[in-house]
């Protein structure tokens, strides 16, 4: 009845590789990332974190934070490499495999090629074969789907692993913070904290219209995953296309300073996935729903793939001063950033932009 699916993720992944390629740098505090003004941390071995080290903190924060923190220039080859290798494991147990990242994958292990009955357990091999072809470790969640399997992967980290079991799923839901909801990044805590909503237990309290009412057509999402149920398969081919957030605001904006403020907080959390899923597009989008839901969108594409914060929010706060804002006030305002290099891809992101 139930699917088996397994979320793995590499444990502080680019610090552990660089702390397995360099042995003074076990034991130690390492970020991985350029420590100069402008630099920020790609991520901090599991020693740094105990000092608030964290991913995409500015370097100059983290070496106030922790003062001995060492920084090492990231090296995504190796990265690469690995990424190949635990790919190759995951074959080995199905074809269905969905990579995220370089360090992160979903596995429907429902029916496998070692007729292995026990999820559980072949999470455990994995983790142990991980751990022998490449000397890092990885954690793993298990459960019936996408949703729940991701969630839980981080509750035994690092080097663990954790299962929500279907008779223990509503309960597990209900205990959830919003912001661990898939979907939900800091603009939109912030609107459910707004209407109330802190836990699974409260968001299960909205009916499905008045969440789509709220969220658009995450509504439908949130309204299934609160209870558990997330159909989504997995897609062995996913390939990251663009990557975009909006924000409708509970009332209206008409101050380019608010909303600049607005952009900031979406363009932070669209460049936190690039950096997650190793997408680095060229063509930056804002998108305008005026107070009469009028659309108007905006894209310029870079002569150079974005691999930096500063210099994409640059760009995105030029292109924001030109939007007429003389007319009426905006009830909702998005950011995207996409792939033009691609023919293709770029009548993709446009359909997808006029969908919004
Ligand atoms: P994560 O799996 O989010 O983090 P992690 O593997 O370093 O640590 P954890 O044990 O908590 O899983 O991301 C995987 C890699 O992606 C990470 O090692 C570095 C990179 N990354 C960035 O470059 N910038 C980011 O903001 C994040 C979140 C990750
Ligand atoms: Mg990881």
């Amino acid at each position: 009845m139930w699917r088996k699916i397994i979320h793995i993720d590499m444990d502080a992944f680019y610090a552990s590789v660089e702390q397995r390629d360099n042995p003074q740098l076990r034991g130690k505090a390492i970020a991985v990332g350029y420590g100069e003004a402008r630099g920020v941390v790609s991520t901090a071995s599991y020693e740094a974190r105990k000092f608030g080290v964290r991913s995409a903190m500015p370097s100059l924060t983290a070496r106030h934070k922790c003062p001995g923190l060492i920084f090492v220039p990231p090296r995504f080859d190796v990265y690469h490499e690995v990424s190949m290798q635990i790919r190759e494991i995951f074959r080995e147990y199905t074809d269905l495999v969905e990579p995220l990242s370089l360090d992160e994958a979903f596995l429907d292990v429902t029916v496998n090629h070692k007729n292995n009955p026990s999820a559980t357990l072949i999470a455990k091999e994995i983790r142990k074969q991980i751990f022998e072809t490449t000397g890092l470790t990885a954690s793993a969640g298990i459960s019936i789907n996408k949703f729940l399997a991701k969630i839980a992967s981080d509750y035994n980290k690092p080097n663990g692993q954790f299962v929500v079991l279907p008779e223990n799923v509503e309960k597990f839901v209900e205990n959830l913070k919003i912001e661990q909801f898939f979907g939900v990044g800091k603009v939109t805590a912030r609107k459910m904290h707004a209407h109330g909503i802190f836990t699974g237990y409260d968001l299960k309290q909205y009916t499905e219209m008045e969440l789509v009412k709220l969220f658009g057509k995450m509504g439908h999402e949130f309204y299934l995953h609160a209870r558990g149920i997330d159909n989504r398969e997995i897609e062995i081919n996913r390939i990251t296309k663009s990557i975009s957030n909006e924000t409708t605001f509970l009332q209206n904006k008409d101050n380019l300073i608010l909303l600049t403020v607005e952009l900031y907080h979406l363009a932070k959390e669209v460049f936190s996935r690039m950096q997650k899923e190793n997408f680095f597009g060229k063509t930056i989008t804002i998108k305008v729903k005026y107070a009469d839901f009028k659309i108007i969108t905006r894209s310029k594409t870079l002569m150079q793939k974005i691999t930096e914060f500063h210099s994409m929010w640059t760009v995105a706060r030029e292109m924001m001063k030109q939007i007429d804002l003389s007319g009426q006030p905006v009830r909702l305002i998005g950011f995207g950033v996409g792939n033009a290099s691609d023919e293709l891809v770029k009548k993709q992101v446009q359909m997808e932009l006029s969908l919004f």
